[in-house]
């Protein structure tokens, strides 16, 4: 088995019975694993509501450690369509040639670093700063931010090995509270004097209606995006020949992504509230139980993918749900598709072949499911092309 492979921990249980039980923090969740059933619970928001207490439909639950509602994300249609229009075009920015000719200067850099360096310790050397130096752009803040972003690690909300971090959750809400305060002080062209600006309805965004969104923007993406990095790059260095496949056809790098967005599924599943009786897969579900969309199972069923557990690197139809599905699909998508996108050019166009030299993974546990989202570290040894 190579270092890069990600495997499928849901197959049996999905063929099986379509859903799996598992426990979390006395809240337990029915796991919904079938490409199909995932697609239509999440289009089905009057049976399986996002808008809940705040943190309940994150799996892991965050309730535990945040009160903040995160906009548009923890709220059902029709407001969460009026917040997702009033926001949406805000996220549209990185299909501007302006804003990919900043990120793709950042990318460079950082290959740079790490090809002088020779060899780097993935995560805390290339992806988490490449995510925290990227997410200057989308939030159009100075770049200097970027450093403080980078001493937060990888989540946010948790801390090495997992746990709910409720100190980690502070640090972000007074950061933010300053930033905002720092908008209303001195307005800017950045995404808080944006929201704080903006006409919602008639009226402005109040002050928790900003920290919402802007919550969401920090936690959302960032794990994710930095998943999403490290995997690619260790499926690079064991797929030196995808390399120069994007050299002699680099119109296949926009499949690519969605390729390798399908197969690490960075975000493993999405949790909704039940708000009546009802079945899922002939299996009876309670009102206000808990259920999850399991993007990372529907990516990998047979019944829509062939070879699923196979990088096809220019497959041809891949309606993947790694961002989602329906109302609530990834509002960072359009941002993560474009490091994603200019990081394989960058990378074809310097980088000659890589090497992994050590690893340990990092493997998400719901009871009898055992899944491998990425690494907790992973060093690579970079050769200039
Ligand atoms: C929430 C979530 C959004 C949550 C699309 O996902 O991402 C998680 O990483 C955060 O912990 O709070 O923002």
């Amino acid at each position: 088995m190579k270092k890069s492979e990600l495997t499928d921990p849901f197959g049996d249980s999905r063929l099986k019975k379509g859903y799996g039980q598992i426990h979390d923090q006395n809240d337990p969740v029915m796991m919904i694993l079938r490409h199909n059933d995932v697609r239509k619970s999440a289009h089905d928001y009057k049976h399986f509501s996002s808008e809940t207490i705040p943190g309940r439909i994150v799996v892991p639950s965050e309730v535990n450690i945040r009160t903040t509602r995160q906009i548009p994300f923890e709220l059902d249609p029709p407001l969460h369509g009026a917040y997702r229009t009033l926001i949406e075009p805000w996220f549209k920015r990185p299909l501007e040639p302006e804003y990919q000719n900043k990120l793709i200067a950042q990318i460079a850099t950082n290959i740079e670093a790490i090809l002088q360096e020779g060899t780097v310790e993935v995560i805390a050397d290339f992806a988490l700063p490449l995510q925290s130096r990227a997410l200057t752009l989308l939030l159009n803040t100075p770049h200097t931010e970027a450093e403080k972003w980078i001493s937060w690690g990888t989540h946010v909300f948790r801390s090495e090995g997992e746990a709910l971090d409720g100190n980690k959750a502070t640090m972000l809400y007074d950061y933010i509270d300053t930033e905002i305060d720092r908008a209303i002080e001195h307005p800017s062209d950045d995404m808080y004097s944006f929201l704080l600006d903006a006409n919602f309805e008639g009226r402005k965004l109040n002050r928790e209606e900003v920290k919402g969104v802007m919550v969401l923007t920090f936690a959302g993406g960032r794990d994710t995006v930095i998943n999403a990095v490290t995997n690619t790059i260790a499926y690079l260095a064991e797929h030196p020949e995808t390399l120069e496949r994007f050299r002699e056809e680099p119109e296949i790098i926009g499949k690519a992504v969605e390729e390798f967005i399908r197969y690490f599924s960075p975000l493993t599943q999405m949790g909704r509230i039940v708000t009546e009786d009802t079945k899922v897969c002939a299996h009876a579900a309670k009102a206000d139980s808990r259920i999850s969309l399991c993007w990372a199972s529907a990516n990998r069923d047979d019944q829509v993918f062939e070879n699923p557990n196979d990088i096809v690197i220019d497959r041809k139809m891949n309606p993947h749900v790694g961002f989602g599905f329906s109302h609530h699909n990834c509002l960072g998508a359009t941002h993560a598709r474009q490091i994603l996108k200019l990081l394989l050019k960058v990378l074809a166009d310097k980088v000659g072949s890589m090497e992994i030299l050590d690893y340990s993974e990092n493997i998400e546990e719901w009871g009898e499911f055992k899944r491998k989202v990425g690494y907790n570290h992973i060093k690579v040894k970079c050769n200039r092309r």
